[in-house]
């Protein structure tokens, strides 16, 4: 189940986390679908626990399955996901299966007013008891298979999947979804429960609703979160089969490069290279909710400017799903959403340039990341050609004759003749500027006959990157 079900030649999926349905559904229309991105992952859409001062991550301890959260109910889910599909824009919703809450004292309401007592492990709204979840245990070892799937990730009640109610409560979870009409899921902690009993609900799923627009006997996308760093017991190996898997590796290391911890020059070699899962079965990102929260090497809104060639590294190179953060600001791992006095989320609001600025980042706004997803879509289905480097942090390379990358990452210039392998004329960079009206707003550069350009990105530029593609000839 590794077909995103895009529409047309869109390539892009943008994690819009923690926004409401009302307000995607609004964005579907007025800038994803316009721009051209291809799908949107939100945040879990099922009751969830009150925590105090309503931190993100009350979202993954789940009370119940009914569609009710501070993004919204039900009716406001089913409506996002309708108007989203109209404008070809696909909704992957992200579900937790390995687990419900964590200990709570005394009895919780959920966000959809629903009681439950986890410390009992007693969740009436589904229903759960007990017996249908693994003994408690700690998680200590993680080089052990059995506390990895069977104890408790952070506390949170581990349910047994190798129980037919579970099965059923979950599979109709998910039925629920697709006939709602979303294309898929991301399936959280998947690490944490066995690849049989994954596969055994996977393959027990609903096709997708024709009545939104799939094709009959589509099957539902499936993305799963694994951690693999390379020397996991519990692999990701074991799931590339099912559905995509994370890719973290390529998190980490397109951090490392962009930081300046490794030259850009090795990126020639980027994905399978690089030991990362085949193209088709990696879900691919510079940073994710999680990690975007942890110091290392990984990229955040934070360093705008190397995250923004990071960016432009990862959707110009034909390697994964590829999957865009759009972010909140933050100040530490337990920051809430934008909300209000009385904790609704707020909805986001935009200035004259449409850049977000009520606490919400949106790097889905920003122009040098929707050029891209723009970028992505004009070149799609070509390889990398000409590939140039200086042996170092200066790089520049081609996607067959529709589009033209160079990176600058060094403390000096990069100023000389390139070969674009773009047909002749003038090309605005999409990352300096826009093409409006026929006209460039930034840099441009004027192809000659042999498909050669100047190409300057002085090491005090804005951005240290500059993008080129048949789409934006002036
Ligand atoms: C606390 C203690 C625990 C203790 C527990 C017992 O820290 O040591 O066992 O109490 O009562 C929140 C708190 C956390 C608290 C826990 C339970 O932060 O301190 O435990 O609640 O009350 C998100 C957040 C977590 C959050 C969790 C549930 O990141 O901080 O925990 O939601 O609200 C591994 C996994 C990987 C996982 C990653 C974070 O392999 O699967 O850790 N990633 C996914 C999601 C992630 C989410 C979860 C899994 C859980 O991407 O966002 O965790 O659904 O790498």
């Amino acid at each position: 189940q590794h077909n995103p079900h895009w529409w047309g030649n869109r390539n892009t999926i943008v994690h819009l986390f923690e926004w409401k349905w009302s307000d995607i559904a609004q964005e579907c229309e007025s800038f994803l679908g316009p721009r051209g991105f291809a799908g949107v992952q939100v945040s879990p859409v099922n009751e969830n626990i009150i925590a105090a001062g309503r931190p993100w991550w009350e979202r993954y301890q789940p009370i119940s399955y009914k569609l009710t959260t501070r993004s919204g109910n039900e009716e406001e889910f089913g409506d996002m996901v309708r108007r989203c599909n109209d404008v070809g824009v696909r909704i992957y919703v992200d579900v937790l299966l390995n687990h419900m809450s964590g200990d709570f004292d005394g009895v919780a309401v959920g966000t959809a007013g629903t009681e439950a007592e986890p410390r009992k492990k007693s969740f009436p709204g589904v229903p759960y008891t007990a017996q249908d979840f693994h003994p408690t245990c700690e998680i200590t070892d993680w080089s052990d298979r059995f506390q990895v799937q069977q104890c408790e990730l952070v506390g949170l009640k581990d349910l047994d999947q190798s129980s037919d109610w579970v099965r059923s409560k979950l599979i109709e979870f998910l039925d629920h979804l697709i006939e709602l009409g979303v294309a898929g899921f991301r399936v959280d902690a998947a690490k944490h429960m066995a690849s049989e009993d994954l596969e055994y609900i996977y393959s027990s799923l609903s096709n997708l609703n024709i009545d939104h627009g799939f094709p009959h006997n589509s099957r539902p996308f499936i993305f799963q979160e694994v951690i693999d760093h390379g020397h996991e017991t519990v692999s990701r190996d074991e799931y590339k089969d099912l559905g995509a898997v994370t890719e973290f590796r390529f998190s980490e290391e397109i951090g490392n490069a962009f930081r300046g911890n490794n030259a850009l020059k090795w990126l020639q070699s980027w994905g399978t290279g690089w030991g990362f899962l085949p193209s088709g079965q990696a879900l691919t990102f510079v940073d994710n909710h999680d990690n975007q929260r942890d110091a290392g090497a990984v990229l955040n809104y934070k360093s705008p400017r190397q995250y923004k060639m990071a960016t432009a590294f990862h959707l110009a190179y034909p390697y994964g799903i590829s999957r865009v953060m759009s972010s909140f600001a933050f100040d530490d791992h337990d920051t809430p959403p934008p909300q209000d006095a009385q904790e609704r989320i707020i909805s986001p609001e935009f200035d004259e340039d449409g850049a977000c600025v009520n606490g919400w980042i949106c790097e889905h706004r920003w122009r040098q990341i929707y050029a891209m997803v723009g970028f992505k879509n004009a070149v799609r289905d070509t390889e990398i050609t000409g590939w140039w480097d200086n042996g170092d942090n200066q790089i520049s390379f081609c996607r067959g004759n529709k589009g033209f990358l160079a990176f600058n990452n060094n403390l000096y210039d990069l100023s000389q003749d390139l070969n674009t392998c773009l047909p002749a004329g003038t090309y605005c960079d999409v990352i300096s500027g826009s093409l409006i009206d026929g006209s460039c707003t930034g840099k441009s550069v004027t192809v000659n006959e042999n498909g050669y350009g100047y190409i300057h990105i002085g090491s005090d530029d804005f951005d240290g990157v500059l993008a080129l593609h048949v789409d934006a000839k002036v």
